[in-house]
């Protein structure tokens, strides 16, 4: 392993992930190939900018002649894809975006590592492709049962990557997050939506009841968790990645605004999301058997996060404009009119 390809390196866990490794292993090449769609963002690589183990190439992981020059001018032997569209309200109102890079993009990005002739390829996915669970934990051997567009995107990536093992037998190890949040993240997100509204004193918009239940990974030790996945996962196999702290939505959104010192009138239920998963959670102990743990709780990297944002005004105001503002009043406008 010298040579890695980190594909959505400049969205919020791909930038975490090659700041980690640029940092970690000086004798690792990172090289970052990013279309910079809406959710990219070079600023989030600002820290490595200037480090010498660090390369960025934009290019879009669905177009062959892109993904062909990338391998072949940083003699890639290793793939860490993180690559797609990640916001499942938006594969709500439209899943094009999704099917094109979640499923198509991860097959070509797959169809040439093996021409190129990868030694591992490493696939970001999701707890979401369980779907519901209404109880107990879900383990690596568990159906797919996803619910949204964007999980559905995310479990047809999947199944590429295992097919190209058991057909082709290339080396490819799979991890399952649970919900990420930190610094960086696009404000999009439960938490980091919320915790930028709440500093305009804007209304927060809460999905139903809010007592949907998520696990919540701080994503540092996410970044860790596909480290050790990457380093010393078996071929062919997935491993989950959780926070193994379960919270209702109501109750990280009260978290939070006490954190900020905002009042919980800012709270407002709207409807809810269509076909919204009541509750994901997983089990972990695979990825433990490696030597993986967390080295965060909740409760301290909620305030390293809500810290990070209001003190990190410059990165989300210039974020906050154009087509967000559309996607914010496409998401929310009539929900919150209609809680009015
Ligand atoms: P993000 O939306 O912040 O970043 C996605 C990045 O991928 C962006 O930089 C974007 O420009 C890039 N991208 C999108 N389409 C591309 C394409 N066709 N070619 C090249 N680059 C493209 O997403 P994130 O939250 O950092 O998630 C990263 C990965 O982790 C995703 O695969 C996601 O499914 C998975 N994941 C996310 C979470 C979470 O809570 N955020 C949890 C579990 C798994
Ligand atoms: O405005 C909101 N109001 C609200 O109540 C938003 C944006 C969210 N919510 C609820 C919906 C979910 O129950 O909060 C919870 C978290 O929502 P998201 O941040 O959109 O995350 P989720 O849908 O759970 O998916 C996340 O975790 C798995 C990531 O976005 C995915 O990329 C990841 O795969």
């Amino acid at each position: 392993m010298k040579n890695i390809l980190v594909t959505g390196g400049a969205g919020f866990i791909g930038s975490a992930f090659a700041r980690y490794m640029t940092e970690s292993y000086p004798d690792y090449n990172i090289i970052v190939l990013d279309k910079l769609t809406y959710a990219g963002n070079v600023d989030n690589l600002l820290p490595i900018s200037d480090e010498p183990n660090y390369r960025f190439e934009r290019g879009d992981i669905a177009d062959r002649s892109a993904v062909v020059k990338a391998l072949q001018a940083h003699d890639i032997d290793t793939v860490v894809n993180f690559a797609a569209e990640s916001h499942v309200d938006r594969s709500i109102l439209d899943a094009d975006a999704f099917i094109h890079t979640d499923v198509v993009g991860v097959y070509i990005i797959l169809d040439e590592a093996k021409k190129h002739g990868v030694g591992r390829f490493l696939h970001v996915s999701t707890d979401e492709v369980y779907g519901d669970v209404e109880e107990g934990f879900s383990v690596e051997t568990d159906s797919f049962a996803p619910n949204s567009p964007y999980a559905a995107s995310k479990a047809g990536g999947e199944l590429m990557v295992r097919s190209y093992h058991v057909t082709h037998g290339m080396n490819t190890v799979i991890t399952r997050g649970s919900n990420t949040f930190g610094e960086y993240q696009y404000p999009e997100k439960l938490l980091p939506f919320f915790i930028t509204e709440a500093l305009d004193d804007h209304l927060l918009p809460l999905y139903g009841d809010g007592m949907q239940v998520r696990d919540w990974l701080y994503v540092q030790d996410h970044v860790t968790g596909i480290d050790v996945a990457l380093h010393k996962g078996v071929s062919g196999e997935a491993y989950n990645i959780a926070g193994e702290d379960s919270r209702y939505n109501i109750d990280v959104a009260k978290r939070m605004l006490d954190l900020l010192g905002k009042p919980e009138s800012l709270l407002k239920h709207v409807p809810d999301r269509e076909g919204h998963d009541r509750r994901y959670a997983m089990n972990c102990d695979k990825l433990r058997a490696l030597g993986w743990e967390r080295a965060y709780s909740f409760d301290s990297a909620i305030k390293l996060t809500v810290d990070w944002y209001r003190n990190s005004e410059w990165w989300w105001r210039k974020i906050k404009t154009g087509e967000y503002l559309e996607y914010y009043k496409r998401q929310y406008a009539a929900r919150l009119a209609a809680a009015e």
